[in-house]
């Protein structure tokens, strides 16, 4: 009775993160990243959770790929912590660490499961932030190599690559506002930060392009960003000014070497980018074969002399008003706009025609709630308002596909519940729920729905 069906081979899969979900954070050599610092600095982290043990996934991953078999993902898209190939971020690679990927992914491949390697999702060893972190450009550099490393190890297996998850995150929440890990509050920190991103991402594509690694990418998190008033010529102002130091300020260089200029103005303003050097954005736009979009909910705007600006945008304070989020909320307090997905994926198609495109997260928080988000009496978690959710992101793909975008896939956000950054664990992504007392894993009923939608290709 399917109604909508997905192009053939079209990818289905699901995505977590290192520090989200391995725990062991000091087994077998690991060493300290950011987040750990972060997460045990009181303040920063709700309840003060950590990663510490999280979903005990590094003891746990034969029994998860068993579930993700069990869904029948065609896809698993994970991350490789740097802290656990170079405990110190440069110098020796520590073999224990990376023997744990060697056995997920083959534990993956023998189950028929594509691995898809995220090599950066946030967790940056803690020596090189105590050198500055990506503020520092020699980090960049560091990255390239510990990239090389990873790939000499996986390549022969892994034909999936990408460099960064959501630089944007990394660096204006990392650097700009301290909502993430380190935690630094520095607009031009943050501008810093985001070019030794994308410049460690560069040297990264090249490296692995150059071990001859299949297919070699970036996730990043663009916004949909949408005017109050779209009659309002300060509205659709605001809107170019956040779309670019959102999306332009990344998408730009990566696809078409060069910053844009409205864009460097604005950074002028709050630092002089000497860091960009003669030759960078070429080594930025080294070539991609998959852009990986991430995304969750619209941002809407309006030009407003004396608006509150947003912390994470440097330099839109007395000028743009962040809009507060209207109608249904996840439980993250983000709006549920199914339509800005397909505008998204097909406003990058048109900007930057010829890059294959893939939905690397998307999904949404619901409180946990007996027999809602968690396990009710018969052991069920039903789960209905995240099928809905995911019901309509879908269709959302669905139609871009059907206007011409080159999707190749969707992995949903997240295999199951995780310790989620700074609202720590009380926040469920999962389509899996995990009880972090036991360790026990219930397949939601979205994790039901899913696996049948994956057998019909289609919903
Ligand atoms: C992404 N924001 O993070 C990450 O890639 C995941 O690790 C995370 O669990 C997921 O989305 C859900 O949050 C984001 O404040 C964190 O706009 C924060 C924001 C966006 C994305």
């Amino acid at each position: 009775m399917s109604t909508l069906r997905f192009p053939e081979n079209f990818v289905w899969g699901a995505a977590t993160a290192a520090y989200q979900i391995e725990g062991a954070a000091t087994d077998d050599g690991r060493g300290p990243s950011i987040w750990d610092t972060f997460s045990r600095t009181p303040g920063r982290v709700h309840h003060g959770h950590t990663g510490d043990v999280a979903c005990d996934h590094y003891h746990r991953y034969a029994d998860d790929v068993a579930l993700m078999a069990e869904l029948g993902l065609k896809a698993y898209r994970f991350s490789v912590a740097w802290p656990r190939i170079q405990p110190d971020g440069s110098g020796p690679v520590n073999p224990r660490g990376l023997d744990f990927y060697d056995r997920l992914v083959d534990a993956l491949l023998d189950r028929g499961i594509d691995p898809i390697v995220t090599l950066y999702h946030w967790d940056l060893p803690q020596s090189l932030q105590d050198r500055g972190g990506w503020t520092n450009r020699e980090t960049a550099e560091h990255f390239a190599t510990y990239a090389t490393a990873v790939h000499a190890r996986l390549g022969d297996r892994v034909g999936t690559w990408t460099t960064l998850n959501e630089p944007w995150c990394s660096a204006y929440l990392g650097y700009g506002n301290g909502v993430h890990a380190p935690g630094e509050r520095d607009p031009g920190a943050a501008f810093t930060a985001v070019h030794h991103l994308l410049l460690g991402h560069g040297l990264a594509a090249r490296a692995l392009r150059a071990g001859g690694a299949d297919t070699v990418g970036i996730t990043v998190n663009p916004a949909d960003v949408r005017p109050a008033d779209p009659d309002s010529a300060a509205d659709v102002a605001a809107v170019r000014l956040v779309d670019g130091l959102h999306n332009r300020i990344f998408l730009d260089p990566l696809l078409r070497a060069a910053y844009p200029e409205d864009v460097l103005e604005h950074v002028a303003r709050i630092i002089e980018p000497t860091f960009v050097r003669d030759g960078d954005e070429k080594l930025i736009a080294a070539p991609i074969d998959l852009l990986g979009i991430n995304y969750y909910a619209p941002t809407y705007v309006a030009g407003r002399p004396g608006g509150a600006g947003g912390s994470a945008y440097p330099g839109t304070e007395g000028a743009v008003e962040f809009l507060p989020p209207t109608g249904p909320l996840t439980d993250m307090g983000w709006m549920i706009e199914p339509a800005g997905l397909t505008r998204l994926l097909e406003r990058i198609a048109t900007d930057h025609p010829g890059v294959p495109l893939m939905v690397t997260e998307n999904g949404a928080a619901f409180p946990d709630k007996a027999g809602a988000d968690a396990p009710d009496g018969a052991g069920q978690v039903v789960d209905a308002d995240r099928i809905a959710y995911l019901d309509g992101h879908l269709r959302a793909a669905h139609e871009a596909i059907s206007r011409g975008v080159d999707l190749r896939g969707y992995l949903v956000w997240s295999l199951m519940d995780n310790f989620e950054w700074a609202e720590g664990y009380r926040r469920r992504f999962g389509i899996i729920h995990v009880d972090y007392l036991t360790q026990r894993r219930t397949p939601k009923s979205s994790a039901r729905w899913y696996q049948e939608v994956i057998s019909r290709n289609g919903l």
